[in-house]
């Protein structure tokens, strides 16, 4: 199993994540890569001395910033090129919790995608979610839950667990933060096994940022909205209702 961590400028919580994900690392997990995308912060430095330090960490640097989703689609390809059978994917400021690692190796192999979510009834709260990310995050689920009869609660949560021969990455394009707009429409259209897991929702800081133009929640809503079409197209996927 190969666990995957997209890092973009997060020198200041590398070092303390990276020493307490290796506290729990579960042992199926044979290797983890980090895919720093173009950081201008010193995380490139502080990978590259990790990855001597460890021998189990493995870095991708980028020299330009090409976006989340690319990670996400870069994580699967090195996953399925090298064979593994599964892959994490979990993000490195902070907001998921290392000890919750085991808890996605428990959840039935068959299961294709395992789904963090952070709002379940069993997610523990700490902090306090940006109100525009739950509002555009319960209206894209929402949406989500009518079109294909599901019943997720978290469609935007980095922390996943991907069987590989269920996962065709050369089939995805989307490189933003959009990603998993295009990655539910395969979804529905390989008829894929999901199952959500309840994960901690942490917001310890209000100073996050998408971008300039991905702060305003209008437009945002649109990029997701607008990924979400084409992705339905690419993959022919219809849902039952709008
Ligand atoms: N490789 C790569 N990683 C990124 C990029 N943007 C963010 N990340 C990483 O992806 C993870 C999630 O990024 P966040 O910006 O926190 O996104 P989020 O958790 O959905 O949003 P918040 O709710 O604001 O925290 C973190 O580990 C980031 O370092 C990027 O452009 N490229
Ligand atoms: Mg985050």
């Amino acid at each position: 199993m190969l666990l995957a961590i997209p890092v973009y400028n997060e020198a200041s919580s590398l070092r303390e994540v990276f020493s307490e994900i290796l506290d729990h690392l579960p042992e199926q997990i044979q290797a983890i890569v980090a895919i720093d995308d173009g950081s201008t912060d010193g995380s490139a430095e502080i990978l590259d001395e990790l990855s001597k330090e460890q021998s189990i960490i493995f870095v991708r640097h980028h020299r330009q910033n090409h976006g989340y989703g690319c990670a996400m689609i870069e994580s699967m390809k090195i996953a399925q090129k090298h064979g593994y059978s599964h892959l994490i994917t979990m993000d490195c400021d902070r907001q998921h919790r290392p000890e919750d690692l085991i808890r996605f190796l428990n959840v039935d192999p068959d299961i294709d995608v395992v789904s963090g979510s952070r709002y379940l009834p069993e997610s523990r709260r700490q902090g306090h979610a940006p109100e525009d990310r739950v509002e555009i995050n319960s209206r894209i689920t929402a949406r989500l839950n009518r079109r294909y009869g599901w019943s997720l609660t978290d469609s935007f949560c980095g922390f996943k667990r991907y069987k590989m021969e269920r996962i065709d990455p050369a089939l995805f394009s989307e490189t933003g933060y959009a990603f998993p707009m295009e990655f539910w429409p395969y979804c529905q259209g390989k008829g894929l096994k999901i199952q959500e897991l309840a994960v901690s929702r942490i917001y310890t800081t209000d100073s996050r940022s998408f971008g300039e133009d991905l702060d305003r929640r209008r437009r945002r809503y649109r990029y997701y909205l607008n990924t979400f079409r084409k992705a339905e197209k690419k993959f022919q996927v219809r849902g039952s209702r709008a």
